[in-house]
């Protein structure tokens, strides 16, 4: 794959909308005079030049059309295999000394990282497009909202970007003409997507990322985990905000009760399907609507915690989406979606395991090879992705928009534990909910290279989207903490706990919502709960599990703490701790010998 790009060049009125601002002219510039490309094409976000870009990508085959009746103006993309995932081992912070970045980030050192960077990219656009893609993460009108700049080479990053965030002329207006202006600097180039030249760079200094040797997803799409996480959290410290792993969820009652709940789970463990979730039968009257399935950045503000999605889109994992699991995604990418490795059926439909119906007697897989249900072989792969716009959703929270953000009443944090970890309990305090954050652990999944199935701790979903020491922003967030005078209640939920014969013991999806009603009930100081040494936890009768099929014995399961499963996990808190070399904060440390402690009462 010498020249995966070639360049295009775009009729007149196309590719012309570059920015007024001096500072961003001149950055361009400099990395033109490094990349060396044909053409420099500045994206507006307009709908006239996403229509050239995707006529583009199907005839250079970086799309492939789908059924325009079944699935209309929506595309595959097939990754390069060696190119799926995220890559954890590849990412950097290049902050001017180690130890900000901490012992949970892999660090290399700034001016040596950019020497090595501007070697790779020497001449990496010859032939092809430089696009730059103006963006604004937020509601323009946030106190939060940030702007960026992406500089790429992939029509691909382009088409993704701008389902993803809010592109084009509405950045540029908003970053205006002060040459002085906050903006990040993203450069993201394709090289030959070698897993050798395979760096995502960020230096939180700086408020720059550069991306080299990878077209897939968190890699590439420098908004999302680079920006939105990394650089983000970075930004949010020395802010006094934070941006987190969290989808947004509202919850009204049937009365009209509403509240707000985020939840950090690690990748690939649940965010868009809760985000998304619709109240089974029982719970008639009861609506979930989403303002964000993967990132929030939230505020104090009057002693509460407010959150914004920063994104204007979903890029969600696709195996298992079907009507019974997350309808509301199936109606989301029904059309205007970019489909990443799934299969192609030979009516020219997408296809993936867990889709509704019988699978196809024929598929291309996200490969390119046949596919008939009797290979080895996945027809989708485990993390192919689909990227559609938020306005697809028809659950779409109304304050979406609103810049202030939502008031959130309740965090929840959760990870895939096959046991030890109880279906739901709540901490005792914001302290012990950080500590509760802090301890989590859950099982690597396909969503990054590596092995999938491994337990590893995994600090509030953030441990490789964090963009500085993991120590401060532990304790960042208790500093938070003493600012709220009426802070969300902090809880720990599993939706993955399994019973002795590897079934999954909870039925999950939509019937999390009667997990949901007892953390609102909580909320409201109605739900029962009874001390455990973890903290509150709901006995059988506090959670309405009516209409459910489960037995007695499985709920027993469920909600059981048992002690030597909890011997074990307070020991595993004490290996990570100290793996961390004596950046956690004492309070912390102090908690550990108290849930302890706890136990021997
Ligand atoms: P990222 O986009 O990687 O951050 O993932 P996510 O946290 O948004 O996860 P997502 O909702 O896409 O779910 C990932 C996988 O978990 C899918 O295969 C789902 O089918 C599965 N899943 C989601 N919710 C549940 C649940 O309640 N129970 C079970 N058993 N599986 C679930
Ligand atoms: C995740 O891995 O948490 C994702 C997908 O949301 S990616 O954008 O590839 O990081
Ligand atoms: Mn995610």
């Amino acid at each position: 794959m010498k020249n995966p790009a070639p360049a295009i060049f775009p009729p007149d009125g196309i590719g012309e909308g570059a920015p007024a601002n001096q500072a961003v002219l001149d950055w361009v510039h400099e990395i033109a005079i490094l990349t060396e490309p044909e053409n420099i094409f500045w994206c507006d976000g307009s709908d006239r030049e996403n229509e050239f870009l995707v006529s583009e990508s199907l005839k250079q085959n970086v799309l492939i059309e789908l059924n325009q009746k079944r699935v209309p103006r929506s595309y595959l993309h097939r990754s390069n295999p060696n190119d799926v995932a995220r890559v954890e081992q590849f990412t950097f912070v290049c902050t001017p000394t180690k130890e900000e970045a901490g012992p949970t980030n892999n660090w290399s050192e700034p001016a040596e990282t950019y020497k090595k960077l501007r070697g790779l990219l020497q001449g990496a656009m010859r032939g092809r497009t430089l696009f730059v893609i103006p963006y604004i993460m937020g509601p323009p009108d946030s106190p939060l909202a940030k702007v960026g700049f992406e500089i790429t080479d992939s029509k691909y990053v382009v088409l993704n970007m701008r389902i993803m965030t809010r592109m084009g002329e509405v950045a540029v207006k908003r970053l205006g003409n002060d040459p002085e202006a906050e903006w990040n600097r993203g450069v993201h180039s394709l090289l030959d997507i070698n897993p050798e030249r395979r760096f995502i760079c960020h230096f939180p200094q700086d408020n720059a990322i550069i991306s080299v040797g990878s077209g897939y997803g968190g890699n590439v799409l420098l908004s999302k985990k680079c920006l939105a996480l990394r650089i983000g959290s970075y930004l949010a410290r020395k802010q006094g905000w934070l941006a987190e792993h969290m989808l947004i969820l509202g919850v009204e009652s049937p009365e009209g009760k509403k509240h707000y709940v985020a939840a950090a789970f690690p990748s690939a463990c649940g965010k868009t399907n809760f985000a998304m979730l619709i109240p089974p039968e029982h719970f008639k009257g009861w609506k979930i609507t989403t303002v964000g399935d993967d990132i929030a950045w939230m505020q104090v503000r009057d002693g509460r915690l407010y959150a914004v999605n920063p994104e204007n889109g979903y890029f969600g994992v696709v195996p298992g989406t079907s009507h019974q699991s997350n309808p509301n995604a199936m109606r989301s990418i029904a059309h205007d979606t970019i489909y990443t490795n799934v299969a192609l059926t030979d009516d020219g439909d997408a296809w993936w395991e867990g889709k509704n119906g019988d699978p196809p007697e024929h598929a291309i897989d996200w490969r390119g090879n046949d596919w008939s249900p009797d290979s080895k072989e996945k027809a989708a792969h485990p993390n192919s992705r689909f990227t559609t716009p938020m306005r697809n959703n028809p659950a779409l929270d109304r304050d979406v928009e609103n810049g202030g953000g939502v008031p959130i009443s309740a965090i929840i944090f959760g990870g895939r534990r096959s046991d030890t970890v109880p279906l739901v309990y709540e901490s005792f305090d914001w302290a012990r909910g950080v500590y509760l954050g802090a301890t989590m652990a859950s099982e690597t999944t396909a969503a990054a290279t590596g092995k999938v199935g491994q337990i590893r701790r995994d600090p509030m979903a953030m441990l490789p989207f964090c963009g500085y020491n993991i120590g401060e922003y532990f304790q960042h967030w208790l500093d938070i903490g003493k600012r709220l005078t009426d802070p969300p209640r902090i809880f720990s939920a599993n939706w993955f706990r399994k019973d002795a014969d590897g079934k999954f013991l909870w039925p999950g999806f939509g019937e999390n919502m009667r997990v949901l009603k007892w953390i609102l009930d909580r909320c409201e100081g109605s739900g029962g709960a009874l001390k455990s040494p973890v903290g509150w936890l709901p006995s059988p009768h506090d959670l309405d599990l009516s209409g459910l099929d489960l037995d007695h014995k499985c709920v027993a399961e469920l909600l059981c703490i048992d002690h030597e499963e909890w011997q074990n996990e307070i020991a595993a808190h004490k290996t990570f701790f100290d793996s961390l070399g004596g950046v956690v904060p004492q309070q912390l440390l102090d908690q550990r010998k108290e849930l302890a402690a706890r136990f021997k009462e």
